[in-house]
């Protein structure tokens, strides 16, 4: 099990919250996360800091919460791993050897309007749009995918170093986590890493990130087996706000609680809307982000 009390105990003090989570131990952080293991976690939580971390400067993070504005059917075999509205449509990635595919949805019915497979031999990741192009990765191979976003072909490829896990796009580059504490900002037409950033809550590490979406020049991040979202500067890495989720497909009703996690942020830049999802989950939420 993923020892969850030490971090979980500086989430709750970053945000002054009290009885938020319930640890289970007070080990040393998650060594080696990854996303099949059989960890539990359902509260943020950032390490204790490295000695070699500098010196933790703490910064408010708001706590904010969620309104439902509609509930939208989402397809349940789908482990949700991307999640990007384009051209009046939702894109999907999802993971798992052997199911992992590309989809769009029709963001009014929740609809799966096109499905493509990945090959057996990767592990879907995060996905994004880079001009005409559906850029999706891939947990551990180091294979990224160049899809058409018309038709879901396969129309390119390229490397990367690492793991892959979430995948967004700024103005001017991708971003991508790998299931640490730094977002990654890449060349879109070379793939290169030309920026890291280290995020951080309350001024300590924060691991696990995992899918993202850039929305208004923040990053937002959903945190591996956490039920909150984090508002990211993408400059300092310091996170802004947690927005809350707990509740909007409560624990008791995923059939996988440990692998059923939040996971999908998509944003509608014309219309201001935000999506969200998890993996397996029978819904797909248009939601409304209230702030204190
Ligand atoms: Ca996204």
């Amino acid at each position: 099990m993923i020892a969850r009390a030490s971090l979980a105990g500086l989430f709750a003090a970053a945000l002054g919250l009290s009885g938020c989570g319930s640890p289970q131990s007070s080990g040393a952080p998650p060594s080696g996360p990854t996303q099949t293991s059989s960890a539990q976690a359902q509260t943020i939580q950032a390490e204790t800091p490295r000695p070699a971390s500098p010196p933790a400067k703490p910064t408010p993070a708001l706590r904010e919460h969620f309104e439902i504005v509609r509930q939208l059917p989402h397809d349940t075999a789908a482990f949700t791993q991307g999640l990007f509205f384009h051209d009046g449509i939702l894109f999907e990635s999802t993971g798992r050897y052997g199911e992992s595919q590309v989809r769009k949805l029709d963001p009014a019915t929740g609809d799966v309007l096109a499905i493509a497979d990945l090959p057996n031999s990767v592990f879907g990741e995060g996905s994004a749009l880079w001009g005409n192009k559906m850029i999706v990765l891939t947990w551990r191979s180091g294979a990224g995918f160049e899809i058409d976003p018309d038709t879901l072909e396969t129309v390119g490829g390229f490397t990367y170093p690492g793991e892959g896990w979430g995948l967004t796009a700024s103005a001017d580059h991708l971003i991508q986590s790998n299931g640490s504490d730094q977002l990654l900002f890449l060349e879109p037409d070379t793939y290169k890493i030309t920026r890291r950033v280290r995020v951080t809550l309350g001024g300590k590490p924060l691991r696990n990130l995992n899918e993202l979406e850039w929305i208004e020049g923040e990053v937002w991040a959903n945190v591996w087996q956490a039920d909150q979202i984090v508002r990211i500067d993408p400059q300092s890495g310091h996170v802004l706000g947690v927005i809350d989720f707990t509740g909007l497909f409560p624990l008791a009703e995923r059939a996988e609680p440990l692998d059923d996690v939040l996971n999908g942020i998509a944003y509608d830049a014309a219309t201001g809307r935000i999506f969200v999802t998890g993996k397996h989950w029978p819904n797909l939420f248009e939601v409304r982000i209230v702030s204190p």
